[in-house]
């Protein structure tokens, strides 16, 4: 069956700058497969001047409701903003998701500014699977800065410290938020740590805590020292300050060469993680693995082969050379 969409066409539209047609090759983007690799050739030689944030933190903390007053702040600057929410779809986000829909909608007013919403892959992951390329495209589209919003659950958080330039995460001082980030191994992947809802009482002491753990960190005399700062996106507070870090950060990476290395890095992980995924994908459609796995399995149950011999005899129908 023929798809309703040409995507020559489409990606002749997208270089004129039509937001329509960015918005349905996001969708062709998200569907994956050919059409998808076919959608990146088309913009990939696009890429490369958009600085990437990402923002990652528990549900609730307020990643949202700061994005949308740091978008507010860059855009004085005229920056252009591409946002990457990925959807809440979990059960431990549902309450926040109007309020979601209607900053995006206070946002979509401006045509310089770029909202989408991906669907998380599966219901504990922070990331969707096509955020790297929904990047690239908003990249492609001219936007200077894209500022990617993880759900906030899982260990796939960690994945955005392999999108992002600039990692921010965004703790509340309730529930312990500080001793949870170092747990979940926040605290190695952080750029900048935000404190968020400082109209609470202790949101000072707990960003102190957040600083003192910061302390026993190693981190070599010429390295990024991360920051702490509080924030309410609540009462704008602190959020010109926080816009000012993030420039902070980045100008830091240009300075001193690292940002050209991590962008390296970034596309590094990319290819190697696209690759895993392609040759699982095979390796679980495999007809042949599948049969021989069914002929030979008793084997492995009745003791007469062990695990690892089995593997070997699979090894030998899998072709990399
Ligand atoms: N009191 C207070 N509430 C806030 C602040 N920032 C966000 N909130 C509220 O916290 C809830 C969750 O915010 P949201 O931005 O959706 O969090 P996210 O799940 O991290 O994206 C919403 O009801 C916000 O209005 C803040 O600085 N102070
Ligand atoms: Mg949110």
């Amino acid at each position: 069956m023929r798809p309703g969409y040409d995507i020559p066409e489409l990606l002749e539209r997208f270089k004129k700058g039509q937001v329509s047609a960015a918005a349905r090759l996001i969708t062709i983007l998200e569907n994956g497969g050919i059409d998808a690799e076919a959608v990146l050739d088309g913009i990939f030689h696009m890429t490369s001047n958009a600085y990437r944030v990402g923002f990652t933190g528990p549900p609730g903390a307020g990643k949202s409701s700061l994005i949308f007053r740091l978008t507010k702040k860059f855009r004085e600057k005229d920056k252009k903003i591409g946002i990457i929410a990925i959807d809440p779809t979990s059960p431990f986000s549902g309450g926040a998701l109007l309020g979601d829909r209607i900053r995006m909608q206070a946002l979509s007013d401006d045509p310089e500014v770029f909202v989408r919403s991906l669907a998380s892959r599966g219901s504990l992951g922070g990331i969707s699977n096509c955020t790297d390329e929904v990047t690239d495209l908003m990249d492609a589209f001219g936007k200077d800065l894209i500022l990617i919003e993880t759900v906030g659950v899982g260990q796939s958080e960690l994945e955005i410290a392999e999108k992002a330039h600039t990692v921010v995460v965004i703790l509340v001082p309730e529930s312990g938020d500080g001793i949870q980030a170092m747990k979940a191994g926040l605290m190695e992947i952080g750029d900048i740590f935000v404190m968020n809802k400082a109209d609470h009482k202790d949101a000072e002491l707990a960003a102190m805590e957040i600083e003192d753990t910061l302390k026993l960190k190693k981190i070599a005399d010429d390295a990024w020292r991360p920051r702490v700062i509080l924030t309410s996106a609540k009462e704008d507070r602190g959020t010109g300050e926080f816009a000012g870090l993030i420039e902070e950060h980045r100008v830091y990476l240009e300075q001193s060469g690292l940002f050209l290395k991590k962008r390296r890095q970034i596309l590094f992980s990319r290819v190697k993680n696209a690759l895993m995924d392609k040759m699982e994908r095979r390796l679980r459609a495999s007809e042949s693995v599948k049969n021989i796995m069914a002929d030979r399995m008793d084997d492995v149950y009745e003791g007469r082969l062990s695990p690892f011999r089995l593997v070997h005899e699979l090894e030998k129908i899998v072709t990399i050379k």
